[in-house]
C-alpha cells in the first residue's frame, strides 16, 4: 500500500489527497510537522534529500517526492492524463505553470498571512506577491473562458495541481470576486465525484 507523508493543509500536499481519492486508491497518510522541522530530521533526508512534503512511499524501498511528479506517476494510465502527447504536454503546461507562476506568489502569501501570522517584517514580501498571484489568475482566468478545465472538457491532473492553492488563495490575500469562469471552475471540481475537502 502507498504511505504519503504530507499535511493536508498544504496544498502541494492535498494535491495527493485528492487525486488518491479521485481514483479510490487506499492509502496511508502519516502528517508530517513542517513547522516543527520534522523534514529535516535524518530518516526524512533519506526519503527526500530536499527535506520537502509530499514524499510518496511506494512500498518497494522507492520513494518519489515533488508533488506534480507524484500526480504524473499515479494518474498514468487514467483518464487523469491523456495518452496523446499534446494533450499531455498541455497537462505538464500547467503543472509547471503552477510550480513557477502561481506557487510561488500564492502558496507563498498564504503561507506567511495564515502560518506565520504576517510578521511585520514579512508584511511587504507578502504584499509583493500580489501582482503575481493575480497575473497567474487572470491567465487560468482566459484559459477557462475558453474550455470547462484548464487542459480540454474534462479534468485532468492540471486541474488538480492549480486547484490545490487556488481555492484557498483568499488566505494569501486574494480576492476572486472578479475571476468568474474559475470560480465556476472551482465549484465544477468541487462537484466531481469522491471529491474531498481539504479540511475534512
Ligand atoms: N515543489 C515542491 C514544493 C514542496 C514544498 O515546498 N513543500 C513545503 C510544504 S508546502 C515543505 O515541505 N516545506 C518544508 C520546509 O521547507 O522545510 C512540490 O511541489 O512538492
Amino acid at each position: 500500500m502507498y504511505k504519503v507523508y504530507g499535511d493536508m493543509q498544504s496544498g502541494n500536499c492535498y494535491k495527493i489527497k485528492l487525486l488518491l481519492q479521485f481514483l479510490g486508491i487506499e492509502h496511508e497518510w502519516v502528517h508530517v510537522n513542517i513547522l516543527d522541522k520534522e523534514t529535516h530530521t535524518e530518516a526524512f533526508k533519506r526519503m527526500n534529500p530536499n527535506t520537502r512534503i509530499p514524499v510518496l512511499n511506494l512500498g518497494n524501498g522507492e520513494f518519489l517526492w515533488e508533488s506534480n511528479a507524484i500526480l504524473n506517476f499515479l494518474a498514468a494510465g487514467t483518464e487523469w492524463l491523456p495518452e496523446d502527447s499534446l494533450q499531455r504536454a498541455r497537462v505538464l503546461q500547467w503543472q509547471f505553470f503552477e510550480q513557477y507562476s502561481h506557487e510561488p506568489y500564492i502558496a507563498t502569501a498564504r503561507y506567511i498571512n495564515k502560518y506565520l501570522r504576517l510578521p511585520k517584517e514579512r508584511e511587504a514580501e507578502c504584499h509583493g506577491k500580489q501582482a503575481g498571484g493575480h497575473k497567474a489568475l487572470a491567465v487560468m482566468e482566459q484559459q477557462l473562458q475558453r474550455t470547462k478545465f484548464l487542459a480540454g472538457d474534462t479534468p485532468t491532473i492540471a486541474d488538480i495541481s492549480l486547484f490545490a492553492y487556488t481555492q484557498v488563495a483568499h488566505e494569501g490575500g486574494f480576492d476572486l470576486a472578479r475571476y468568474t469562469h474559475l470560480r465556476k471552475w472551482l465549484d465544477a471540481i468541487r462537484a466531481l465525484p469522491r471529491y474531498l475537502d481539504m479540511n475534512a
